[in-house]
Protein backbone atom coordinates (compact mmCIF):
# COMPACT_ATOMS: atom_id res chain seq x y z
CA UNK A 1 0.00 0.00 0.00
CA UNK A 2 1.26 3.44 -0.61
CA UNK A 3 -0.25 6.24 0.81
CA UNK A 4 0.72 10.23 0.27
CA UNK A 5 0.28 12.29 3.17
CA UNK A 6 -0.68 15.93 2.33
CA UNK A 7 2.45 18.75 2.63
CA UNK A 8 3.33 20.38 5.57
CA UNK A 9 6.72 21.47 6.62
CA UNK A 10 8.71 21.38 10.26
CA UNK A 11 7.88 24.55 11.14
CA UNK A 12 4.04 24.75 9.86
CA UNK A 13 3.60 21.62 12.40
CA UNK A 14 5.66 23.44 15.49
CA UNK A 15 3.23 26.83 14.78
CA UNK A 16 0.07 24.47 14.58
CA UNK A 17 1.17 22.81 18.05
CA UNK A 18 2.06 26.57 19.55
CA UNK A 19 -1.05 28.09 18.03
CA UNK A 20 -3.90 25.96 19.06
CA UNK A 21 -2.03 24.93 22.74
CA UNK A 22 -2.09 28.93 23.39
CA UNK A 23 -4.71 29.81 22.14
CA UNK A 24 -6.65 27.41 24.72
CA UNK A 25 -4.70 27.81 27.45
CA UNK A 26 -4.98 31.57 27.18
CA UNK A 27 -8.72 30.68 27.28
CA UNK A 28 -8.88 28.53 30.55
CA UNK A 29 -6.83 30.44 32.50
CA UNK A 30 -10.08 32.22 34.29
CA UNK A 31 -12.52 29.20 34.21
CA UNK A 32 -15.39 28.02 36.35
CA UNK A 33 -14.45 24.73 37.65
CA UNK A 34 -10.69 23.40 38.10
CA UNK A 35 -10.70 19.73 38.83
CA UNK A 36 -6.44 18.64 40.06
CA UNK A 37 -6.34 15.28 39.13
CA UNK A 38 -7.26 13.06 36.37
CA UNK A 39 -8.03 9.71 38.01
CA UNK A 40 -11.84 7.91 38.32
CA UNK A 41 -13.61 10.79 40.37
CA UNK A 42 -11.63 13.66 38.74
CA UNK A 43 -12.61 12.26 34.88
CA UNK A 44 -16.03 11.91 36.35
CA UNK A 45 -16.37 14.95 37.50
CA UNK A 46 -14.95 16.41 34.71
CA UNK A 47 -17.71 14.86 32.51
CA UNK A 48 -20.67 15.49 34.77
CA UNK A 49 -19.65 19.28 34.72
CA UNK A 50 -18.66 19.45 31.18
CA UNK A 51 -21.99 17.61 29.80
CA UNK A 52 -23.87 20.53 31.69
CA UNK A 53 -21.68 22.82 29.78
CA UNK A 54 -19.49 24.12 32.49
CA UNK A 55 -16.22 25.43 31.87
CA UNK A 56 -14.02 23.00 33.18
CA UNK A 57 -10.22 22.18 33.14
CA UNK A 58 -8.75 18.87 34.37
CA UNK A 59 -4.65 19.42 35.41
CA UNK A 60 -2.79 16.08 35.78
CA UNK A 61 0.61 15.55 36.41
CA UNK A 62 1.52 12.42 34.36
CA UNK A 63 0.95 12.38 30.82
CA UNK A 64 -1.67 9.97 31.06
CA UNK A 65 -5.22 10.10 32.53
CA UNK A 66 -6.78 7.62 35.05
CA UNK A 67 -4.77 7.22 37.71
CA UNK A 68 -5.57 4.18 39.77
CA UNK A 69 -8.26 3.40 36.59
CA UNK A 70 -5.87 1.08 34.29
CA UNK A 71 -5.78 -1.68 37.38
CA UNK A 72 -8.18 -3.43 39.44
CA UNK A 73 -5.58 -3.67 42.20
CA UNK A 74 -1.96 -5.92 42.90
CA UNK A 75 -1.05 -5.19 39.18
CA UNK A 76 -4.17 -7.29 37.85
CA UNK A 77 -6.34 -5.31 35.46
CA UNK A 78 -9.83 -6.61 36.21
CA UNK A 79 -11.52 -3.76 38.24
CA UNK A 80 -14.63 -4.43 40.51
CA UNK A 81 -17.94 -2.04 41.39
CA UNK A 82 -20.43 -2.59 43.57
CA UNK A 83 -24.30 -1.71 42.88
CA UNK A 84 -25.64 0.71 42.04
CA UNK A 85 -22.24 1.93 40.41
CA UNK A 86 -22.39 -0.28 37.74
CA UNK A 87 -25.11 2.15 36.41
CA UNK A 88 -22.15 3.96 35.63
CA UNK A 89 -20.16 1.63 33.62
CA UNK A 90 -23.59 1.75 31.49
CA UNK A 91 -23.79 5.44 30.71
CA UNK A 92 -19.74 5.14 29.83
CA UNK A 93 -20.81 1.91 27.50
CA UNK A 94 -18.23 -0.85 29.70
CA UNK A 95 -19.11 -3.81 29.18
CA UNK A 96 -19.26 -5.88 32.85
CA UNK A 97 -20.25 -9.28 34.06
CA UNK A 98 -22.01 -9.60 37.82
CA UNK A 99 -19.49 -11.90 39.52
CA UNK A 100 -20.95 -15.55 40.02
CA UNK A 101 -20.73 -15.84 43.63
CA UNK A 102 -21.48 -12.43 45.21
CA UNK A 103 -24.68 -10.87 44.04
CA UNK A 104 -24.47 -6.66 42.98
CA UNK A 105 -20.63 -7.31 42.56
CA UNK A 106 -19.42 -6.37 38.82
CA UNK A 107 -16.28 -6.86 36.99
CA UNK A 108 -14.80 -4.71 33.90
CA UNK A 109 -12.07 -4.89 32.18
CA UNK A 110 -9.46 -2.12 33.65
CA UNK A 111 -8.03 -0.89 30.39
CA UNK A 112 -11.54 -0.57 28.63
CA UNK A 113 -13.13 1.02 31.07
CA UNK A 114 -10.63 4.01 31.49
CA UNK A 115 -10.29 4.78 28.33
CA UNK A 116 -14.13 4.73 27.88
CA UNK A 117 -14.03 6.93 30.67
CA UNK A 118 -11.20 9.21 29.35
CA UNK A 119 -12.93 9.85 25.80
CA UNK A 120 -16.43 10.24 27.73
CA UNK A 121 -14.77 13.58 29.74
CA UNK A 122 -12.73 14.80 26.50
CA UNK A 123 -16.08 14.43 24.32
CA UNK A 124 -18.55 16.33 26.98
CA UNK A 125 -15.64 19.10 26.41
CA UNK A 126 -13.56 18.91 29.76
CA UNK A 127 -10.15 19.91 28.58
CA UNK A 128 -7.38 18.18 29.87
CA UNK A 129 -3.70 20.38 30.98
CA UNK A 130 -1.11 17.12 31.82
CA UNK A 131 2.20 17.59 32.61
CA UNK A 132 0.94 20.14 35.04
CA UNK A 133 1.62 19.61 38.57
CA UNK A 134 -0.61 21.70 41.39
CA UNK A 135 2.38 23.82 43.45
CA UNK A 136 -0.66 25.71 45.78
CA UNK A 137 -3.59 27.35 45.89
CA UNK A 138 -4.63 30.91 45.08
CA UNK A 139 -6.45 32.33 47.98
CA UNK A 140 -8.90 35.19 48.12
CA UNK A 141 -10.52 36.30 51.12
CA UNK A 142 -10.25 32.86 52.63
CA UNK A 143 -11.80 31.37 49.67
CA UNK A 144 -9.79 28.71 47.24
CA UNK A 145 -9.71 31.50 43.96
CA UNK A 146 -7.72 29.10 42.01
CA UNK A 147 -4.61 27.07 41.75
CA UNK A 148 -0.64 27.86 41.30
CA UNK A 149 0.83 24.97 38.66
CA UNK A 150 4.21 24.80 36.95
CA UNK A 151 5.24 21.58 34.43
CA UNK A 152 5.97 18.76 36.10
CA UNK A 153 8.93 18.11 34.47
CA UNK A 154 10.29 21.37 36.21
CA UNK A 155 8.78 20.52 39.43
CA UNK A 156 10.64 17.24 39.59
CA UNK A 157 13.98 18.91 39.62
CA UNK A 158 15.54 20.72 42.16
CA UNK A 159 15.14 24.22 42.51
CA UNK A 160 18.96 24.90 41.98
CA UNK A 161 19.08 23.92 38.69
CA UNK A 162 15.10 24.97 37.70
CA UNK A 163 14.31 27.89 39.24
CA UNK A 164 11.44 28.41 37.33
CA UNK A 165 7.83 30.24 38.54
CA UNK A 166 4.60 28.41 38.42
CA UNK A 167 1.87 30.73 37.05
CA UNK A 168 -1.49 31.44 38.42
CA UNK A 169 -5.52 30.04 37.21
CA UNK A 170 -8.38 31.44 38.60
CA UNK A 171 -11.43 29.64 38.81
CA UNK A 172 -14.87 29.77 40.88
CA UNK A 173 -14.56 26.08 41.92
CA UNK A 174 -11.53 24.14 42.57
CA UNK A 175 -12.12 20.24 42.94
CA UNK A 176 -9.27 18.21 44.65
CA UNK A 177 -9.26 14.82 43.08
CA UNK A 178 -5.62 13.77 43.87
CA UNK A 179 -6.47 10.78 45.56
CA UNK A 180 -4.50 9.50 48.68
CA UNK A 181 -2.30 12.78 48.55
CA UNK A 182 -5.27 14.80 48.99
CA UNK A 183 -3.01 17.94 47.48
CA UNK A 184 -4.71 20.88 47.59
CA UNK A 185 -6.56 20.17 51.09
CA UNK A 186 -2.63 19.66 52.47
CA UNK A 187 -1.66 23.44 51.04
CA UNK A 188 -4.48 24.10 53.10
CA UNK A 189 -3.62 22.09 55.94
CA UNK A 190 0.69 23.26 55.35
CA UNK A 191 -0.90 27.36 56.42
CA UNK A 192 -2.61 25.94 59.16
CA UNK A 193 -6.11 26.92 57.70
CA UNK A 194 -7.55 22.86 58.62
CA UNK A 195 -6.69 20.25 59.43
CA UNK A 196 -6.62 16.61 57.23
CA UNK A 197 -7.82 13.17 59.55
CA UNK A 198 -5.65 11.44 57.02
CA UNK A 199 -7.07 8.30 56.68
CA UNK A 200 -8.44 5.11 58.07
CA UNK A 201 -7.69 1.40 58.00
CA UNK A 202 -9.29 -0.57 55.32
CA UNK A 203 -12.85 -1.45 55.64
CA UNK A 204 -14.83 -1.13 52.40
CA UNK A 205 -18.22 -2.12 52.98
CA UNK A 206 -18.03 1.15 55.42
CA UNK A 207 -15.65 2.99 53.42
CA UNK A 208 -17.47 3.10 50.01
CA UNK A 209 -20.87 4.67 51.34
CA UNK A 210 -18.82 7.12 53.26
CA UNK A 211 -16.82 8.71 50.53
CA UNK A 212 -19.99 9.38 49.00
CA UNK A 213 -21.48 10.84 51.46
CA UNK A 214 -18.82 13.04 51.95
CA UNK A 215 -18.36 14.67 48.63
CA UNK A 216 -18.54 18.10 49.51
CA UNK A 217 -16.92 21.63 49.79
CA UNK A 218 -14.19 21.23 52.26
CA UNK A 219 -13.30 24.35 52.52
CA UNK A 220 -14.93 27.63 51.17
CA UNK A 221 -14.40 26.81 47.32
CA UNK A 222 -12.59 23.89 47.41
CA UNK A 223 -14.43 20.54 46.91
CA UNK A 224 -13.29 17.32 47.87
CA UNK A 225 -14.04 13.71 45.55
CA UNK A 226 -12.21 10.22 45.58
CA UNK A 227 -9.60 9.05 47.52
CA UNK A 228 -8.94 12.73 48.91
CA UNK A 229 -12.35 12.31 50.69
CA UNK A 230 -10.96 9.70 53.01
CA UNK A 231 -8.01 11.58 53.52
CA UNK A 232 -9.81 14.42 54.26
CA UNK A 233 -12.28 13.03 57.06
CA UNK A 234 -10.46 10.23 58.03
CA UNK A 235 -12.63 7.44 56.56
CA UNK A 236 -11.59 3.87 56.08
CA UNK A 237 -9.77 3.44 52.70
CA UNK A 238 -11.42 0.50 50.66
CA UNK A 239 -8.99 -0.97 48.59
CA UNK A 240 -9.37 -2.09 44.97
CA UNK A 241 -13.13 -1.05 44.10
CA UNK A 242 -13.84 1.80 42.21
CA UNK A 243 -17.82 2.35 42.55
CA UNK A 244 -17.41 4.86 45.07
CA UNK A 245 -14.96 7.07 42.70
CA UNK A 246 -16.81 7.06 39.86
CA UNK A 247 -19.96 7.90 42.52
CA UNK A 248 -18.35 10.33 44.35
CA UNK A 249 -17.13 12.42 41.19
CA UNK A 250 -20.15 12.44 39.83
CA UNK A 251 -21.65 14.00 43.03
CA UNK A 252 -18.94 16.43 43.20
CA UNK A 253 -19.77 17.83 39.75
CA UNK A 254 -23.16 18.29 40.97
CA UNK A 255 -21.71 20.12 44.44
CA UNK A 256 -19.71 22.45 41.83
CA UNK A 257 -22.96 23.06 39.41
CA UNK A 258 -24.97 24.78 43.11
CA UNK A 259 -22.14 26.31 44.20
CA UNK A 260 -21.71 27.79 40.65
CA UNK A 261 -25.77 28.98 41.10
CA UNK A 262 -24.87 30.91 44.14
O1 LIG B 1 -5.14 8.17 42.61
P1 LIG B 1 -6.29 8.41 41.71
O2 LIG B 1 -6.77 7.29 40.86
O3 LIG B 1 -7.44 9.04 42.64
P2 LIG B 1 -9.02 8.81 42.77
O4 LIG B 1 -9.74 9.37 41.61
O5 LIG B 1 -9.18 7.21 42.71
C1 LIG B 1 -8.54 6.38 43.66
C2 LIG B 1 -8.44 4.99 43.07
O6 LIG B 1 -7.65 5.01 41.89
C3 LIG B 1 -7.81 3.96 44.02
C4 LIG B 1 -8.58 3.66 45.25
C5 LIG B 1 -10.04 3.42 45.29
O7 LIG B 1 -10.49 2.54 44.35
O8 LIG B 1 -8.00 3.59 46.31
O9 LIG B 1 -6.54 4.41 44.43
O10 LIG B 1 -9.36 9.28 44.12
O11 LIG B 1 -5.96 9.63 40.75
C6 LIG B 1 -5.41 10.83 41.25
C7 LIG B 1 -4.80 11.58 40.09
O12 LIG B 1 -4.33 12.83 40.56
C8 LIG B 1 -3.05 13.09 40.01
C9 LIG B 1 -2.41 11.70 39.90
O13 LIG B 1 -1.35 11.68 38.96
C10 LIG B 1 -3.59 10.84 39.48
O14 LIG B 1 -3.73 10.77 38.08
N1 LIG B 1 -2.34 13.98 40.95
C11 LIG B 1 -1.97 13.71 42.23
N2 LIG B 1 -1.35 14.76 42.77
C12 LIG B 1 -1.32 15.74 41.82
C13 LIG B 1 -1.97 15.23 40.65
C14 LIG B 1 -0.79 17.06 41.76
N3 LIG B 1 -0.17 17.60 42.82
N4 LIG B 1 -0.95 17.77 40.62
C15 LIG B 1 -1.58 17.22 39.55
N5 LIG B 1 -2.11 15.96 39.54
Amino acid sequence: MTVEFSPASESQITRAIVGEFAKEFENYVETEVIIVGGGPSGLMAGKELASKSVKVLIIERNNYLGGGFWLGGFLMNKLTVRSPAESILDELGVPYKEYSEVKGLYIADAPQACAKLIAATCDAGAKILNMTSLDDVVLHDEKVSGVVVNWTAVSALPREIACVDPVSLESKVVIDATGHDASAVKKLEERGLLKRKGQGAMWVEKSENLVVEHTSEFYPGLIVTGMAVSAAYGLPRMGPTFGAMLMSGKKAGEVAIEKLRV
